[in-house]
């Protein structure tokens, strides 16, 4: 030890460097990239944001020295305080006014439909509650989503516990009302079940043909499960619609000891596009994109993402409601879902988030950042409201 202290301090002294790396160009880090960036976002967005906190919220104590902090906390600040929407957005309480934004995150609180532990109805709200913690930069992607999107959140769908069908003729009305208003729909579910209502109500809105990216250790392509349509049937009744072909169905991470010999007949039927977690570790995360993009892609208009939260290893994702080993690591799927949002979605799901069996909120916290991680994807290339194509020539009267 004092040997070691002796050479550290010698170099000091005669100057002398290390040179490990002598072609090292630090302008080649994104770190290096981003923190230039980040100097040409816009402000606007926060200055106006600022200034509606003190109008609404009264002007703070003279003693505080901040004067853009107001009495009543209103908007991001504090991450601990305030009336928990999505990341703190506008509620869009008249859903009417929902148009008005790029973005609608609409909550879809029910779990009637899972086959074995429930409490993903509290799913919308678990993921509320920790989405407080985030701010709308993120440096790594040189996104800044208050300045370069508009976002509300509509609350929660009217879900009824003991009835699938009028839930999802509920949720399949509010998706529609959503979509056909212009607005991106992120949905917070909800267990699995929700995958058909939510694609329904899209599909409704256009004639054009909408591809799926699907992220699960299940593949829920099942018809019925226990006698009726529950999370392990959405894509049997997604892809019976006439303008979601099953071959654009891509299902990635799909594998273990959960999948019912019935889906995976379903699955060659409709030849559908498995990728196990097996694939994924033989042809990895950039050749999983391009497959994944290509086919869902293929002769479609629009794609949307549907996330399970279960497609993370159940020890990154404790809270939900069909835990199963061997699943994506977390900044696996945090790629994965970015680089296939980077062309653009029509809608987005994240489900299976049960925070009664969640710890530490990590579960919740996981969807949350899977859903701001591919709205950063679709802003930073230039595809956000890209969805508004399926809308062209296209009936936009009323549902
Ligand atoms: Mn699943």
């Amino acid at each position: 030890m004092a040997r070691y202290r002796e050479r550290l301090t010698a170099g000091r002294l005669t100057g002398q460097r290390r040179n490990h790396h002598p072609s090292f160009d630090r302008t080649q880090l994104q770190g290096w990239k981003m923190m230039h960036r980040e100097a040409e976002l816009p402000h606007e967005a926060w200055n106006a944001e600022e200034k509606r906190c003190l109008t609404q919220g009264l002007e703070g104590a003279d003693s505080i020295e901040d004067r853009s902090i107001p009495t009543f906390s209103r908007g991001e600040l504090p991450h601990f305080a305030g009336i928990n929407t999505f990341m703190k957005a506008p509620y869009c309480e008249d859903v009417h006014d929902v148009g008005k934004y790029d973005v609608a995150v609409m909550g879809v609180p029910f779990d009637g439909g899972t086959t074995y532990r429930p409490g993903a109805r509290f799913g919308p709200q678990g993921m509320r509650k920790i989405s407080a913690l985030y701010t709308p930069f993120n440096y790594e992607i040189g996104v800044d989503l208050r300045e370069q999107m508009t976002l509300c959140d509509t609350g929660d769908v009217f879900t009824i516990p003991a009835n699938i069908e009028k839930t999802f003729d509920q949720v399949s009305r509010g998706m529609e009302h959503v979509f056909r208003s212009g607005a991106l729909p992120v949905v917070l579910g909800g267990d699995h079940s929700i995958g058909f209502p939510t694609v329904r109500g899209i599909a409704r809105c256009t004639d054009r043909k909408i591809g799926i990216i699907h992220f699960d250790r299940h593949a829920d392509i099942q018809e019925k499960d226990l006698d009726e349509r529950m999370h392990t049937t959405p894509w049997f009744h997604a892809t019976d619609i006439a303008n979601v072909p099953a071959k654009n169905l891509v299902q990635i991470g799909i594998g273990g000891w959960q999948v019912p010999r019935q889906a995976i007949k379903e699955a060659r039927r409709r030849d559908t596009t498995i990728i196990t977690m097996n694939d994924v570790a033989a042809l990895g995360l950039d050749k999983v994109v391009e497959i994944a993009l290509e086919t869902a892609w293929e002769g479609v208009d629009a794609v949307y993402i549907s996330f399970d939260i279960d497609s993370v290893d159940c020890g990154f994702v404790p809270g939900t409601g069909w835990p199963e080993p061997g699943g994506f690591l977390p900044r696996e799927i945090l790629y994965l879902l970015g680089r296939v949002a980077s062309e653009g979605i029509c809608g987005m799901e994240v489900v299976e988030v049960s925070p009664p069996y969640d710890t530490s909120e990590i579960t919740a916290l996981m969807g949350v950042r899977a859903i701001v991680d591919v709205l950063g994807s679709v802003v930073a290339h230039g595809k956000m409201g890209d969805h508004r194509r399926l809308l062209r020539d296209y009936g936009a009267g009323e549902i």
